[in-house]
């Protein structure tokens, strides 16, 4: 039988998340192993938590814990559960020194001082969509650490500007759950199989359009923009280009990534920096933007050359296809604020 008949009786289910993994690290001689494994690592995290999220609304653990957590939001159940299960993946990993949560105050050293890396980690971004059945995602950034290997773990190790980034993703529990990541040699998109338990890459290489007609803000805060951003949105009208926008940063994010658009938090009344938190969401979304030829920056500046200066700093977003993000850009300089 021939190749061709073989695949028409059997599809091919392609390539493992795994198997594209070892297959990168080939490529890199001297690479340990260890950036792999920590991978591996969050993609089993993401597995176990796309199980919880799907038995959420059966087994009782939606809606809020509770608690507030570090920024005075109410924490939803799961976003503690995501973050239990992400730390407890990486101490049993071995390979961070430490780890730094959207959900903790401080940073968490995990006792494995020859770790190389660090993480930064928003367990369970868009949390409060949860109990109304929408999409959610986590995001992590990973850095080589700057303390000497065999050291406790120190602050400077984990404020790093995103441009030091060595890998980036996010794992998005949508209609399909996806692995997304970026190690700054392109961006590959893998979905995840549940009967298999295993992600496939589904979107090798993903480029993002350098124009798109979408954009993504939460309008009820128009009034309060700056107003270079008031202008964008109207031109964004006038050109009756599609508003989308779920309020759950990596759907929003993801779309815009796939169709070409751009996504904005820009400074508000009541949160002159904007919401996002940069150590958290938008290092690892502008690092995977840009390698996908796209966009993303502040207002002012390019987002992963912003030198963080706390944990949790927030800073405004604005993030998506390059020609969009540049008009914004272009109206930063001309437009009265
Ligand atoms: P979270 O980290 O507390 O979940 O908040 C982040 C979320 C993003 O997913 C989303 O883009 C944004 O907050 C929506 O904010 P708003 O409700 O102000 O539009
Ligand atoms: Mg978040």
């Amino acid at each position: 039988m021939d190749h061709h008949t073989e695949d028409k009786l059997a599809a091919p289910v392609g390539i493992t998340l795994d198997r594209f993994i070892q297959q990168r690290q080939e490529d890199f001689p001297y690479a340990t192993g260890e950036l792999s494994q920590l991978l591996r690592d969050i993609a089993l995290a993401g597995k176990i938590i796309n199980r919880d999220i799907n038995h959420a609304g059966l087994i009782g653990i939606n809606g809020a814990f509770g608690q507030q957590n570090v920024q005075g939001e109410d924490q939803q159940k799961l976003d503690v559960i995501a973050d239990i299960r992400f730390i407890r993946a990486f101490r049993n990993g071995k390979e961070v020194c430490a780890i730094i949560s959207e959900e903790r105050e401080e940073l968490i050293d995990t006792g494995y001082h020859d770790g190389r890396y660090v993480i930064a980690i928003d367990p369970l971004d868009g949390s409060s969509n949860i109990d109304v059945n929408v999409s959610v995602g986590t995001i992590f950034s990973i850095y080589r650490r700057l303390s000497p290997i065999g050291t406790p773990p120190t602050l400077d190790d984990v404020m790093q500007p995103g441009n030091a980034q060595v890998a980036a993703g996010y794992v998005l529990y949508g209609s399909s759950t996806m692995l997304v990541y970026t190690t700054g040699h392109g961006v590959n998109g893998f979905t995840y199989e549940p009967s298999l338990g295993e992600f496939f890459l589904s979107h090798p290489q993903l480029k993002t359009p350098e124009k798109g007609k979408i954009y993504s803000c939460n309008e009820g805060n128009l009034n309060t923009f700056p107003k270079p951003y008031q202008q964008y949105l109207a031109e964004c009208r006038e050109q009756q280009f599609s508003a989308r926008y779920i309020g759950s940063l990596v759907a929003d994010f993801h779309r815009n990534l796939l169709k070409g658009g751009i996504y904005l938090y820009p400074p508000t009344q009541s949160a002159p920096q904007g919401k996002l938190r940069l150590l958290y969401e938008c290092n690892a979304l502008a690092f995977i933007v840009e390698q996908a030829g796209g966009k993303a920056t502040d207002g002012q500046q390019r987002i992963l050359d912003i030198a963080p200066t706390t944990l949790h700093q927030r800073a405004p977003l604005v993030i998506g296809s390059k020609a969009m993000v540049e008009r914004l850009e272009a109206l930063q300089t001309v437009v009265t604020q």
